[in-house]
């Protein structure tokens, strides 16, 4: 059975209509009004082979910060109704992303307690117009609602753009590892997570 997820969620900010497929990658299609948003989620969602049709709007005449959070926030819904109880699944994931002169280390854990952790020297000057205090609102916005502890670690890089890219894309991957079957089992001691 294909372990999948549908989540509409509308605000007076943003609108958010996602699809999720975690065992069909194929399935992608992201269309956003911030270009730089769909690009770095046609990144997270290639490079973590997941299938992924996402709709979303938003009050970008304010400021791109309330749709890349939304979209963060109803990925990890997605990604938590899609998961279900989380039993068989590695639940570990981790990625050392290169990206020419960015490494980005993203390590994550499907543990139900959704907090993100965002370590060193991430680049903080724009890329075009947008903000680069908008993309860590993602990652707590997802890690949060995903019930999952996520680590984000700048190693290297002064490129905005080659930073926050790798981080997606170590994000896909290291999710990939992470919500792959590995048996039938629920991996946790506590027998839940
Ligand atoms: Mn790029």
């Amino acid at each position: 059975m294909e372990r999948t997820a549908k989540i509409n969620r509308v605000t007076k900010e943003t609108s958010v209509d996602l699809s999720l497929n975690l065992d069909c990658p194929s399935k992608t299609a992201i269309e956003t009004n911030i270009p730089l948003l769909t690009h770095f989620i046609s990144a997270l969602a290639l490079h973590g082979r997941i299938g992924m049709t996402l709709s979303a709007t938003g009050d970008v005449d304010v400021d791109a910060h309330h749709l890349v959070e939304d979209v963060g926030i109803t990925l990890g819904m997605a990604l938590n109704q899609a998961l279900g109880d989380n039993r068989g699944i590695a639940r570990f994931g981790q990625r050392l992303l290169p990206m020419d002169d960015a490494l980005v280390l993203c390590a994550l854990d499907i543990s139900g307690r959704g907090q993100c952790y965002w370590w060193g020297a991430f680049p903080t000057h724009a890329i075009g117009t947008i903000g680069a205090e908008v993309w860590p609102e993602f990652f707590h916005g997802l890690a949060r609602s995903a019930g999952v502890t996520l680590h984000m670690r700048h190693l290297a890089g002064t490129n905005a753009h080659h930073v926050y890219e790798a981080s997606f894309k170590g994000l896909g991957q290291a999710l990939k590892e992470a919500v792959r079957k590995t048996g039938d089992e629920l991996p946790s001691t506590k027998g839940m997570l």
